[in-house]
């Protein structure tokens, strides 16, 4: 039976990663941050809270970091974990350069040191291309990150691929494009379009504010991507691999999508600050733009090119973007408790 660690197993990629390796009679161990609450829900809601072995864990502290690695042999370690949400990086740059840059290397040293034929992968991000130097964006595009949450990713990456080089470890970078799913946070614009939309269409008609609406991304569902994740470890050379769909979708269209899912028709109007969305029957105003939300500096276009991964992987996205809207908006909807 192999020995799988993921960090970060709360979050949403957690809760997938977490699954598939149970299903394949991996041995799963989640590391998890010390709260006043343990804090399971997507384990729970995926049925898989009680096979989860969980240990306290925190990317900032080195003790706990090289106790784990050195007392159990693993197979194979995820580095999911990180201050995940673009927006609070600006907040936050410190933190998050600590846990996104530098936590990747204190794991990626104690496996060198206690365990150097653990297998590693990754959570790198298309959040590195930023203001992108080629369309569509692969594992050679050069990057130019716009947050301090891609400008740490960047260093994650790099410190990747220089453990690989320097120490001949097994250490992989999954380079992969937003992926949703109904367990995503509500912070993220998706899941705050389908929970937003939930609550209006059954009956509170606040309108759903929102950034830049016309920032463009390439959403994938994440139950495929840790698929992905999964296949980059059993390569027998560790290399980089973007995952995507090779589609692109402004915010806008994504709000059109979940909208109709749940017999929501929305009629737009405006530009810029003043742009709206009217729901036709109700009358109200349904999605409105709140300049709140803008970032300091903005990723305008992510659309990325998976080649390699499905061509070395065989690796597929299986889920289109009508049908993640429609799965995300119908979850929130049907999940509504008032
Ligand atoms: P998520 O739902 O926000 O989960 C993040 C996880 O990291 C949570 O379990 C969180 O724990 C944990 N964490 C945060 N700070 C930590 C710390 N200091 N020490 C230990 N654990 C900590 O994120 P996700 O969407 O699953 O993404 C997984 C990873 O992929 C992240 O590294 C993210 O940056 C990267 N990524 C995501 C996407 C995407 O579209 N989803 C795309 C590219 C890359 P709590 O539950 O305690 O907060
Ligand atoms: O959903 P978002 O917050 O995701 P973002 O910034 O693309 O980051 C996500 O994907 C990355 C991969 O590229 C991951 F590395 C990262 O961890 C995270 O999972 O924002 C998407 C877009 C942005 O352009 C943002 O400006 O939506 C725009 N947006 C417009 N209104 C909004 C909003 N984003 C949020 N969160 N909230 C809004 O009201």
């Amino acid at each position: 039976m192999k020995k799988a660690l993921i960090t970060g197993v709360t979050g949403q990629d957690g809760g997938y990663l977490a699954k598939l390796l149970l299903d394949k009679g991996y041995d799963v161990t989640g590391a998890i941050r010390r709260n006043s609450q343990i804090e399971t829900v997507r384990l729970q809601k995926l049925g898989i809270a009680d096979a989860v072995r969980l240990v306290d864990f925190d990317l900032s502290e080195i003790n706990n970091i090289n106790r784990l690695i050195r007392e159990t042999a693993f197979d194979e370690v995820y580095n999911l974990a990180a201050q995940s949400f673009v927006g609070s990086s600006w907040d936050q740059p410190i933190y998050t350069g600590d846990v996104n840059g530098l936590g990747v290397v204190r794991v990626l040293d104690a496996i060198r040191t206690y365990s150097p034929q653990t297998r590693f992968y990754q959570a790198s991000t298309s959040e590195m291309f930023g203001l992108v130097r080629a369309v569509p964006q692969n594992e050679e595009t050069p990057f130019h990150p716009r947050s301090p949450y891609g400008v740490a990713k960047v260093y994650g990456h790099y410190i990747t691929v220089n453990y690989r080089e320097s120490f001949g470890l097994h250490a992989s970078s999954g380079i992969l494009f937003n992926h949703e799913s109904p367990l995503r946070g509500p912070e993220f614009v998706t899941r705050k379009i389908t929970l937003g939309l939930a609550r209006f269409a059954r009956g509170d008609r606040a309108a759903v504010e929102l950034g830049n609406l016309d920032a463009k991304r390439d959403w994938g569902f994440a139950g495929d991507y840790v698929e992905g994740m999964w296949r980059m470890l059993q390569q027998d050379a560790a290399d980089d691999y973007v995952l995507a769909t090779g589609v692109t979708t402004p915010i806008r269209d994504f709000v059109t999508y979940a909208a109709a899912a749940i017999g929501l028709e929305l009629e737009w109007s405006g530009s810029a600050e003043t742009e709206q969305a009217i729901d036709r029957k109700s009358g109200k105003v349904a999605i409105r733009v709140n300049p709140r939300f803008y970032r300091p500096a903005e990723v305008d276009l992510l659309i990325g090119d998976a080649t390699k991964a499905r061509t070395r992987l065989g690796w597929e996205p299986r889920m289109a973007i009508r049908e993640l809207a429609e799965l995300m908006a119908t979850s929130d909807y049907d999940d509504w408790r008032g």
